[in-house]
């Protein structure tokens, strides 16, 4: 697999001088292990079965500064062997470059819809893996393989298993054996996901390979790595599960983090880095929901409300404060720093999701922009000026779908629709976009306008997950017990 790997940086690298024809093997933007897992070992399949003039690469189809967040996946790849520098992320390899040069070729796996800035590459798609419903149109020359099974990592497995089993080894079994693990949340029938071929291809990976690891063993490894972000930056930390409310003039920024306060406020620079986050991607103000396990496990939560604008900050602060629906049950806890309120939050049932609507409706009485404009009249601080140029220039609708920095990527017509909020905005390859859906949606950005789907797309989330997850537990499932303890 490594030296397959490296073959593939270096056919990258030589394209276009040796004009070598490249069959890209592309996930979706999510960048899931699912998608990761499936496109590398399809195309280490189809480099081993197929003709041999081609150079079979698979691309992560993200940039390879995002990965990172995808705390599962790195810590799942690095953990079976698979050294995340030889890996080809989207950035690395200019696909239409290769298009125009009419050296490119591409698999899909994982989607099959490209987005947007993607279409002119449909032209040259020769095959289609995906466990998602088909939203494409007909083509002859493709070849697509979709059923609506959990994960995309078993449709992969069968592939192999009926054309070339021989090229099994451990390692490549155990990849598509934890994705499937994962997917299929422990291959628990409660959880909604697992269908009888999911389970059928576990079964025969693990006769196939007796020496796997155990399945309860893996899912909860990969389920604690997911909310792992100890080894982010606070950046990082901060975008990786992050809302965003807008309204004129005024970013609401509002971010899930699975640690709790005291480790939250002790990272080192947090003050800084707080500071700069806000600065650079025009966010007035930045909600942080921390959600922590006591020891008996039960979940708690805690807020922190930081703005350099004091009246924001205020206004911020009150409308949690005397929230109604859901009732908060606010308690204040001692913050070192003067622009951010900390809170203990006693209603521990009021999820990110429940306090969202809260900020919006804060955000549309108009409170907010009033106590801005007073704020601005009142001070010609040209940091503040600065600070306020940079917000309106992030608070336009009209970026590009699907490019840009992640909080600026499509609009999620679901939320916004459920919301009722102008200017909702929320990742479309959010890390955690597959887990709540009975059938995994094609990203948001693969979604034209007006799309039937666009309102019909159930909302997910790191947290909606854990709430099921909590709901389960009371029936006494295993599988749950097992992802609750971990989070
Ligand atoms: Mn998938």
């Amino acid at each position: 697999m490594e030296r397959f790997l490296q073959g593939c940086r270096a056919a990258v690298q030589h394209a276009e001088k040796t004009n070598r024809q490249l069959h890209v093997v592309l996930g979706n933007e999510s960048c899931d292990l699912d998608s990761a897992v499936s496109s590398i070992v399809l195309a280490y399949y189809l480099a081993q079965t197929s003709d041999a003039r081609l150079a079979f690469v698979p691309v992560l189809n993200t940039p390879r500064s995002e990965f990172p967040l995808r705390t599962e996946c790195t810590f799942f790849l690095k953990e079976r062997g698979v050294p995340e520098e030889y890996l080809v992320f989207r950035d690395e390899i200019d696909l239409h470059a290769l298009h125009r040069a009419g050296l490119l070729s591409l698999s899909l796996v994982d989607h099959n819809v490209l987005p947007s800035g993607d279409v002119i590459l449909e032209e040259v798609v020769t095959e289609v893996i995906d466990h998602r419903p088909l939203e494409r149109r007909c083509n002859p020359k493709c070849c697509v393989t979709a059923e609506l099974v959990g994960s995309c990592a078993t449709l992969v497995t069968e592939k192999i298993l009926m054309g070339a089993s021989q090229i099994l080894d451990t390692q490549v079994a155990s990849l598509l054996h934890g994705t499937i693990v994962l997917d299929c949340v422990n291959m628990a029938p409660e959880a909604g996901k697992v269908t009888p071929k999911d389970s059928k291809y576990i079964t025969l990976l693990e006769s196939r390979f007796p020496d796997l690891p155990e399945r309860s063993a893996t899912f909860e490894l990969l389920q604690k790595a997911k909310f792992d972000v100890s080894g982010l930056t606070t950046e990082q930390m901060l975008r990786k599960d992050l809302k965003v409310l807008s309204e004129e003039d005024i970013n609401l920024a509002m971010s899930a983090i699975y640690v709790n306060l005291e480790a939250f406020l002790q990272r080192k620079d947090l003050h800084r880095d707080l500071s700069t986050f806000c600065q650079r991607h025009g966010y007035n103000v930045l909600v942080t929901m921390m959600i922590a396990f006591s020891e008996r496990h039960e979940p708690f939560r805690q807020l922190a409300v930081y703005s350099r604008d004091e009246r924001l900050r205020k206004s911020v602060c009150g409308a949690l404060e005397c929230s109604e629906n859901p009732e908060l049950q606010l308690s204040p806890l001692p913050s070192p720093y003067c622009d951010l309120q900390a809170y203990n939050q006693g209603n521990t049932f009021a999820s990110r999701k429940k306090v969202l609507p809260v900020l919006k409706h804060l955000l549309s009485s108009g409170e907010l922009v009033s106590a801005m404009q007073l704020g601005g009249a009142e001070s010609s601080n040209p940091r503040k000026e600065a600070h306020r140029s940079c917000c309106s220039r992030t608070a336009g609708d009209q970026l590009p779908e699907g490019y840009g920095p992640l909080e600026e990527a499509g609009r999620d017509l679901t939320e916004e629709a459920e919301l009722g909020c102008q200017g909702y905005r929320k990742q479309p390859d959010d890390p955690l976009l597959d887990e709540e859906t009975p059938l995994p949606p094609t990203p948001m950005n693969s979604l034209v306008e007006g799309c039937p789907l666009d309102r019909g797309l159930p909302k997910l989330t790191a947290e909606a997950f854990l709430e099921k997850l909590n709901q389960i537990t009371v029936t006494g499932s295993d599988a749950s017990r097992t992802g609750d303890g971990e989070l």
